[in-house]
């Protein structure tokens, strides 16, 4: 039943060649989005798979960077805010895109999808293209530390957390108004971002743009979700390139320096933590972003027990499903958007992170998930202790890991 239900929301937000998240809030496709869609679809369409993850690459500009929207030019200009008239920047395929990128978990996404049907034409047509996108996120985005940044907080896919309360201290808002979110047609505004964190997108989005999406500007954070995404694709594209008789090794030695650099310099005791390259320091927060390194296949045995520590201890993943933030902290808000509720993706990269070292936690995990949906439907986000379903409704990712999990 579940799983003819998660089939049936990737049906209705399918439009012809990608999917998209939302039909109503969010009706263009997204980076990070396609890619988790793409390992739901790989369990039932693999074409559809496929065609998601070539669509999305298809607007992939010629640096490399991988767009984290790609407007559909049927969806009238002005139903979702920021839109194509904001961003001013097109593809070389003629595509209408933003500039900023996602956390690039798209390798895991192509690589999923050979496995689902194998397929080494895809796999051919896809690999340079992502190891294009990693090029560009070293090129671009690399510290001194061998990290990469993020310029804005949707860079991060987890918007408003509280991680970025401090770096976005440093970001005056002034300048930007006179703009009219469009998220709050659909969805209540204490479910949502404030004026205020929107005022501060805004602003940054504005810079980077006006410096033809080049300069950093006043946020620049290492988080380690974004990290975690960037390692894990070299370890696949590491398997990748060895099914189509090319050279790992590059890829495994990349994987090894990003894992080691991510222990060195962003590890602090029982958590990752973002670090804030303007100021060096520690965010000092607790973000779930911090316990997704668990999904590094070189991750050292003795920090990846401490994270699932924390995850048992400070996360209550025994009892709950993954809040988005921990709930022993000032912060938490159960309701707000990534200031605490759980999120089917970020429990899903932490599931993977815990098959293969605590099957028994991941089953459990895995449970949590499938009680939320069962009560509420594949709504955005959930209140980690009662399960009520925020934000959207028919959440395209949140229908996909599902299959992926229950698979
Ligand atoms: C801005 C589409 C996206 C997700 C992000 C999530 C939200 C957008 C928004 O929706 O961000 O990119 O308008 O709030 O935070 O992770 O990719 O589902």
């Amino acid at each position: 039943m579940i799983l003819r239900d998660a089939v049936r929301v990737l049906v209705s937000n399918w439009d012809g060649a990608h999917t998209v998240p939302s039909r109503r809030l969010y009706p263009h496709q997204w980076s990070w989005d396609s890619a988790f869609i793409a390992i739901g679809n790989a369990r039932w369409s693999p074409r559809r798979a496929r065609s998601e993850l070539l669509s999305l690459f298809g607007a992939q500009w010629a640096d490399g960077r991988v767009p984290h929207i790609v407007f559909n030019p049927r969806v009238p200009a002005g139903s979702y805010f920021p839109d194509q008239g904001f961003w001013q920047a097109k593809a070389p395929s003629g595509a209408e895109t933003s500039g900023i990128v996602q956390p690039p978990v798209h390798a895991l996404a192509a690589w999923k999808t050979h496995l689902a049907e194998p397929d080494t034409a895809f796999l051919r047509r896809i690999y340079p293209r992502l190891v294009a996108q990693q090029e560009f996120l070293r090129r671009d985005r690399r510290s001194p530390e061998g990290l990469i940044s993020v310029v804005h907080p949707w860079e991060s896919g987890m918007d408003n957390s509280p991680a970025w309360d401090r770096p976005l201290r440093a970001v005056q808002a002034g300048g930007a108004s006179g703009f009219t979110r469009r998220d709050l047609d659909s969805v209540s505004a204490d479910e949502r971002p404030t004026d205020r964190d929107y005022a501060q997108y805004i602003e940054l989005a504005t810079a980077y743009r006006d410096s033809g999406y080049t300069d950093p500007g006043a946020f620049e954070v290492e988080d380690p979700l974004f990290n975690a995404a960037y390692g894990l694709a070299e370890s696949t594209l590491a398997k990748i390139a060895n099914t189509l008789g090319l050279d790992a090794e590059p890829h495994e030695r990349e994987a090894e320096a990003i894992t080691l650099a991510m222990v060195e310099h962003l590890f602090d005791g029982g958590l990752f933590q973002a670090r804030d390259v303007r100021t060096g320091e520690l965010t000092d927060t607790a973000s779930a972003a911090g316990l997704t390194p668990l999904i590094l296949p070189g991750l050292p045995a003795d920090v990846a027990e401490v994270l699932i520590a924390t995850a048992l201890d400070r996360f209550q993943i025994k009892d709950l499903p993954l809040p988005s933030y921990a709930p022993d902290t000032p912060e938490f808000d159960p309701a707000r958007y990534w200031r605490g509720p759980s999120w089917i993706n970020v429990s899903w990269i932490v599931w993977q992170g815990l098959k293969d070292r605590r099957p028994d936690l991941a089953a459990t995990l895995a449970d949590s998930v499938l009680s939320a949906v069962v009560k509420s439907g594949f709504r955005e986000y959930f209140d980690p202790y009662t399960l009520r379903g925020h934000g959207c409704r028919d959440f395209s990712w949140s229908a996909a890991l599902v299959l992926d999990m229950v698979a």
